[in-house]
């Protein structure tokens, strides 16, 4: 297939409620969905998950668009590609800059499907037709406030809370909830809040049967997460170190962690982030599906690419109405018994929203 034309459109979403982390809070969340024209008309979308400041990560959304309007496009424009694999391939001379790649990988693979007539579950050999969701809760003010909202999300029939938590903010709050959900799969994640000198902290928390304990340490730390790793049975989980299948190998010969937490966007796109499961699979490593508060487009992807037999654990994935008042996509995600139906049509299997949203052409 021929790439023969790229768009970018982009929308403000308003979060139904701001989202706090131990870096920030986040109460609005620029979106720019990619989309890709092959020589037949065919149309591939693509989501740019990054986040408006580097504070999860160092790429941003603005960074991630000259990324991909300067350096990526030009790689791709007029390409004839038989492949989505190959696109991995004519991004290497761009270093980093993974959730840049992803928008535009994802898409190509979202145009490839289509061109083949397939949906993703059959691009992936997915058999599951809806899968067990989780949802991850933003650090809250009071402890009334931090019960009612998980009280909520169970009512819902999410299958899995995970907890944000940070030095200070972490103890008290499992306790609590814990002695009102003693049976709730539950985990925490500190989005790297943590120094390696508040460990006794970390390893109080190996009491409270938490699934896993996600990043507590730096994202380029290694052998810390490691000495963690072995002071506890929790398993440590790495989501910010990850950013390709190297990283997932370094972790695991170290014993870094027992977890990984998969994004597609973060690890540059779907073709890496297959191999990853494959790697993980090999080596009996758990991988799950994490998210990035995304809208309909990417999430339609990562419904889709979580239900892969490699999956056991429920991924960050929430229903449609989760996050935004509004959504890029026709159709709305809804949890029925704590899970979420796959999307059913060709590649991504939705159909983008497009009209209202500010349209740049690329190429
Ligand atoms: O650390 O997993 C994270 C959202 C944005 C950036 C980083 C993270 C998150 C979440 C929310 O935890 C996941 C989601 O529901 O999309
Ligand atoms: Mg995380």
């Amino acid at each position: 297939m021929k790439i023969q034309k790229i768009e970018c459109f982009q929308h403000l979403f308003e979060l139904k409620q701001p989202f706090q982390t131990s870096y920030g809070v986040l109460s609005h969340k620029p979106v720019a969905i990619y989309c890709v024209t092959d020589e037949r008309g065919n149309q591939g979308f693509g989501e740019l998950v990054a986040l408006p400041c580097p504070d999860y990560i160092e790429e941003t959304f603005q960074t991630a668009q000259v990324i991909i309007k300067r350096f990526l496009v030009p790689l791709i424009s007029n390409q004839t590609i038989q492949h989505p694999k190959e696109i991995r391939e004519l991004f290497r001379a761009v270093r980093g800059n993974e959730m840049a790649k992803s928008a535009l990988e994802t898409a190509i693979w979202d145009l490839y499907a289509k061109r083949l007539g397939q949906s993703f579950s059959q691009l992936f050999s997915v058999k599951r037709k809806k899968i067990p969701v989780g949802v991850s809760i933003g650090l809250q003010t009071d402890e009334h406030s931090l019960l009612k909202s998980v009280e909520e999300y169970v009512q819902k029939g999410y299958t899995r809370v995970k907890l944000k938590i940070k030095p200070g903010y972490d103890i008290r709050p499992i306790q609590v909830i814990r002695k009102h959900f003693p049976e709730l799969e539950l985990m925490v994640d500190a989005n790297s809040a943590y120094s390696f000198s508040e460990k006794e902290r970390l390893t109080e928390l190996d009491q409270y049967r938490l699934a896993m304990i996600e990043q507590p340490f730096s994202a380029s730390d290694f052998l810390e997460h490691c000495e963690l790793q072995k002071e506890m049975t929790t398993k440590i989980c790495l989501d910010e170190n990850i950013r390709s299948l190297e990283d997932v190998k370094l972790a695991h010969f170290l014993g870094s962690c027992g977890a990984i937490n998969l994004k597609i966007p973060r690890v540059g796109g779907i073709a890496e982030a297959l191999d990853i499961v494959h790697y993980c699979q090999e080596n009996s490593l758990m991988v799950w599906l994490g998210g990035m508060f995304e809208t309909g487009i990417g999430r339609s992807l990562n419904l889709s690419f979580a239900a892969q037999d490699a999956f056991c654990f429920p991924g960050d994935i929430s229903a449609s109405e989760r996050y935004f008042f509004e959504d890029s996509i026709e159709e709305t995600f809804s949890l029925e018994n704590g899970c979420l139906t796959l999307p059913k049509g060709k590649g991504i299997g939705v159909h983008p929203t497009l009209s209202k949203m500010n349209k740049e052409v690329l190429f």
